[in-house]
């Protein structure tokens, strides 16, 4: 090779690298591509259905006879359309709950739809519901409940390879998205006592279905949020210390749960799940204490405005279907949801900044809808990135994305607005993650300023939009405004 080649080699290797280093390194722990892919889902639906469903029951004895589940009239693909048009992406179906009824044909168990007379004997819910998630085009989940009221080896180290053999054949039935491990358990004081071999659950679920997220107290792949009333934490971190943590007994306190770790070693994002009922299973008695649409959007707004995965809980009657009324009430809560996030009042705004990581990552990506095109700050702390109107703009949701495919980083922000001419605060947050949507006083302005005080490394954000909420009650909105909000 020629030396003025040589060089001009070098010079173009210096100038790749150059560009490379250019581009933001990842911080900390960061979502796989499926934990990535299920975030972005943003709500699915729960469906808790078995013997509870006709005794009333909301934590099944076990004791239960095979024939009490007689679903007159199953139907899971109004179950999944319901789903779809309400705006679910996945659907999870108690596949056994504590009880330990199956609602498919187990082999290691003989509590199951096979032991029933409901469809003598040869009916598979789980069968139907996969086919009908396939056919609606939404993802399948799956619950097994680890605690199990009426296997007779529960309690002894047999009982970890029925389950795991319970695992497996559920597992069977296709692709999952999601296996859902529930850490509660009612024994009591005088109670059974299991040592679960969750090294073994897991590692059978990673090999058999390694595109599963595994769900429990503390993941691996996401975790329950501490509460039952979908309301993560305004701080959420989507990492978790996990190290030394079981699900169940040994798992984190709630709080922590609710919040995450700051900056820990494992990316375990937080699910909040939630029923539209008082209970989880149907009860005639509750249709009428239904969540209103106020409810469900402030629930909305506690999940995955605060960086987290709602899982409504819609469960079918004894006909074998959802609910009229619970059906009706999702469509309303879509239209409302509809209504509120269909307009953009930023698109059309310029967007600015105080420095950028390199000209790639430049202010107005936050406004092109292009999930993997950002706006990366210069610096980790004290960067400010402006939307200015083309004329004023009344609003009442700030939404904000981090692009979490690099880290969670940031930890503090300040929004502040311009109206004719003066800047005044609206709102102080801490964490942001894949979504925070922040409810603030109706406001008109003609530029909005977002200051990132505090990170833990160089802000990257995707995205940056206000919308109009008409629809939440301001009693409801109040409560969620932030501290400094409600003192306004
Ligand atoms: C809890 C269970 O005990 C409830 O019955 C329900 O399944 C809920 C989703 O999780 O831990």
């Amino acid at each position: 090779m020629e030396l003025v080649d040589k060089l001009f080699m070098t010079a173009l290797a210096i100038g790749l690298a150059s560009c490379t280093a250019k581009v933001p390194p990842p911080y900390g722990s960061v979502p796989t591509a499926e934990q990535l892919e299920w975030q972005k889902m943003e709500m699915n639906m729960f469906c808790h259905f078995g013997p509870n469903t006709f005794t009333g029951a909301e934590w099944g004895s076990g004791a239960e006879r095979e024939n009490v589940f007689a679903p007159a009239d199953l139907d899971c693909r109004q179950w999944a359309s319901t789903a779809r048009r309400a705006g679910f992406k996945g659907l999870i179906l108690t596949a056994k709950h504590h009880d330990g009824f199956c609602l498919w044909p187990n082999p290691e168990s003989r509590h199951t739809v096979a032991q029933s007379s409901w469809r003598d004997g040869r009916g598979d819910v789980l069968n139907e519901f996969m086919e009908a998630c396939k056919s609606e085009g939404l993802k399948a989940g799956i619950y097994i409940s680890p605690w199990d009221r009426n296997d007779p080896h529960y309690g002894s180290e047999a009982y970890n390879n029925v389950y795991v053999k319970t695992l497996r054949s559920a597992l069977s039935y296709g692709e999952i998205f999601e296996l859902w491990f529930d850490g509660a358990n009612g024994e009591g004081p005088g109670g059974k006592r299991q040592r679960y071999d969750w090294t073994l659950f897991r590692s059978t679920v990673r090999s058999l279905r390694p595109g599963a997220l595994m769900f429990s107290d503390v993941g691996p792949d996401c975790r329950w949020v501490g509460d039952e009333a979908g309301v993560a934490g305004e701080t959420n971190w989507s990492s978790l210390d996990t190290c030394g943590f079981e699900p169940g007994l040994g798992a984190p306190p709630p709080d922590t749960l609710m919040t995450g770790n700051r900056g820990a070693g494992a990316w375990v994002p937080a699910e909040c799940d939630v029923s539209i009922r008082p209970g989880w299973f149907w009860k005639a008695s509750e249709t009428s204490l239904l969540k209103s649409v106020n409810d469900l959007l402030s629930i909305y707004y506690t999940s995955v405005g605060r960086n987290a995965l709602l899982l409504l809980n819609v469960p079918p009657d004894t006909s074998g279907r959802i609910d009229r009324t619970d059906s009706l009430r999702l469509m309303e809560f879509r239209a409302a949801l509809t209504a509120i996030f269909s307009e953009n009042l930023a698109s059309g705004a310029k967007a600015e900044a105080t420095d950028s990581y390199s000209r790639l990552f430049k202010a107005d990506n936050v406004l092109d809808g292009d999930y993997d095109s950002y706006w990366a700050a210069g610096k980790k702390v004290g960067s400010a990135l402006e939307l200015i109107f083309d004329g004023p703009k009344t609003f009442n949701r700030v939404c904000i994305q981090e692009y979490i495919p690099l880290g969670q980083r940031v930890e503090a922000f300040t929004v502040e607005v311009r109206h004719e001419g003066k800047w005044t605060k609206l709102s102080e947050a801490s964490t942001i993650g894949y979504k925070r949507i922040l409810l603030v006083p109706q406001t008109t302005a003609d530029a909005l300023r977002v200051t990132f005080d505090s990170a833990l490394a160089e802000p990257l954000i995707n995205n940056l939009a206000l919308y109009q909420d008409s629809i939440l009650s301001q009693d409801f909105a109040q409560r969620l405004c932030s501290a400094m909000n409600q003192d306004k």
